[in-house]
């Protein structure tokens, strides 16, 4: 088999970079290693920053968006049981489920993806045509093609087939995690609730309008199966303002799990035939909502960058690759690593360092300036 692209992973990087490619005539494939119902079993982000949501636009792909997503203002922040909101002036953005985004990607595709394909693996990068070997149903596979992108997030084989010695990366892991329930009740305000407690941070986010998403942050040895629904519940409104917590509609969880907190860069993006993207080239702690967001920037910058290879001739775009997106990354690192160090509860930081976090949170929730970095932050920053 022959391709000029082939995508490794359909999470939402792979889907919208192959849709991109496909809208100028480029030829690509997807190999994905799970099953279509499991990619969309998994329940992850949901906040769409502008340039997200311009793009599934761009790509034809917003329309149910538009109808479902909900449009948010600003948003709430609460430490230690006191309430301020955040006016976002005139940025917004969509909350709408990344389950929601890669739904609608992959029914928008017209080129070929391959499920449930097995023991992926990445070869001759660097010479003048790339391959990539799998199994699928029990046969042996491979695809000839002019590049590789590599969009199989931070586990994927993509990042794991370059040499050591040609990759640089950068990593902070954070000693705790969020547990996250997802539940079919109302949300317990129009807008995220993120709240700082000296109980550890809590977040109050939701899927629709009947739908809620809910965060406590524990310690990463925390186990699942130790948080019934109501110490879920109980330990969540210990967290929140009291109006907050007295609003809260709780009801059986639908879904819960633990995800952990890591700040991670690999550079660079670019390895010959080979391109990073999305959570398999960086990673951001959740707090800040732009992992979603930095992968569907990633893949707009690759697009165009592929698009001007084959239609232009021109090269301009590949080797620039990444360093322009390395430039977004690492805003998006600095931004997630600050709301994060601002919210959570650091053990080692010590009374100090929960004085430094309260006149943290004074300055942004007193200064107009500060709200406004915050807004242009967390609304998404323009190119
Ligand atoms: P994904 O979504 O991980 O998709 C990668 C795909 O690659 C497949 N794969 C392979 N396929 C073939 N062969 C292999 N060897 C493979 N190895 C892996 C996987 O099965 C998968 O389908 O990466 P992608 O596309 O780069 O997308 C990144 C986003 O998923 C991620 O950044 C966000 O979910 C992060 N995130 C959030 N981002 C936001 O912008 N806003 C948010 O509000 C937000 N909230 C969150 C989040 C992530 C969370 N968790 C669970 C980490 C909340 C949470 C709790
Ligand atoms: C979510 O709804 O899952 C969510 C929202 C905002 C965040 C992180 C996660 O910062």
């Amino acid at each position: 088999m022959r391709t000029q692209v082939v995508i490794i992973g359909a999470g939402p990087a792979g889907l919208m970079l192959g849709k991109l490619l496909e809208l100028s005539g480029i030829d690509n494939i997807i190999l994905e290693r799970r099953s279509a119902e499991y990619v969309l079993g998994r329940i992850r982000a949901g906040v769409l920053e502008q340039g997200a949501i311009d793009l599934l636009d761009a790509a034809g792909v917003g329309a149910r968006m538009h109808r479902e997503g909900l449009m948010h203002t600003g948003v709430e922040l609460s430490f230690d049981g006191e309430l301020h909101r955040i006016d976002f002036g005139d940025r917004k953005v969509m909350v709408y489920g990344q389950t929601e985004v890669t739904r609608d990607l992959m029914e928008a595709r017209g080129a070929q993806t391959i499920y449930g394909a097995e023991d992926v693996a990445v070869y001759d990068c660097n010479d003048d045509r790339a391959r990539v070997a799998y199994r699928h149903e029990g046969a042996a596979h491979e695809i000839e093609c002019d590049f590789i992108a590599g969009c199989d997030g931070f586990h994927g084989v993509s990042r794991a087939t370059v040499q050591p010695s040609d990759i640089t990366t950068y990593e902070r892991v954070y000693p705790f995690g969020w547990l996250g329930v997802l539940v079919e009740q109302p949300p317990v305000a129009d807008e995220l609730v993120y709240a700082h407690h000296e109980r550890g941070f809590a977040l109050c986010s939701m899927r629709s309008r009947t739908r809620s998403r809910y965060y406590v942050q524990v310690p990463i040895t925390e186990k699942v199966e130790d948080w019934s629904d109501d110490r879920f519940w109980d330990e969540l409104r210990a967290r929140l303002n009291p109006d907050t917590a007295a609003a809260l509609k709780t009801g059986p969880s639908i879904e819960k799990s633990i995800a952990p907190l890591r700040s991670f860069v690999a550079e660079p993006l670019r390895h010959g035939r080979l391109f990073l993207a999305g959570d398999a080239a960086h990673i951001v702690p959740p707090t800040g909502a732009k992992g979603l967001n930095l992968a569907m920037h990633d893949v707009k910058t690759l697009a165009e960058a592929l698009t001007g290879f084959y239609r232009q001739g021109s090269e301009a775009g590949i080797d620039g690759y990444s360093e322009r997106a390395l430039k977004r990354i690492w805003l998006a690192e600095r931004f997630s690593w600050w709301m994060t160090s601002l919210l959570h509860t650091f053990p080692e930081t010590g009374t100090f360092g929960r004085r430094i976090q309260r006149a943290e949170f004074d300055y942004l929730t007193h200064s107009e300036v500060a709200q406004r970095s915050f807004a242009e932050n967390y609304c998404g920053l323009s190119d």
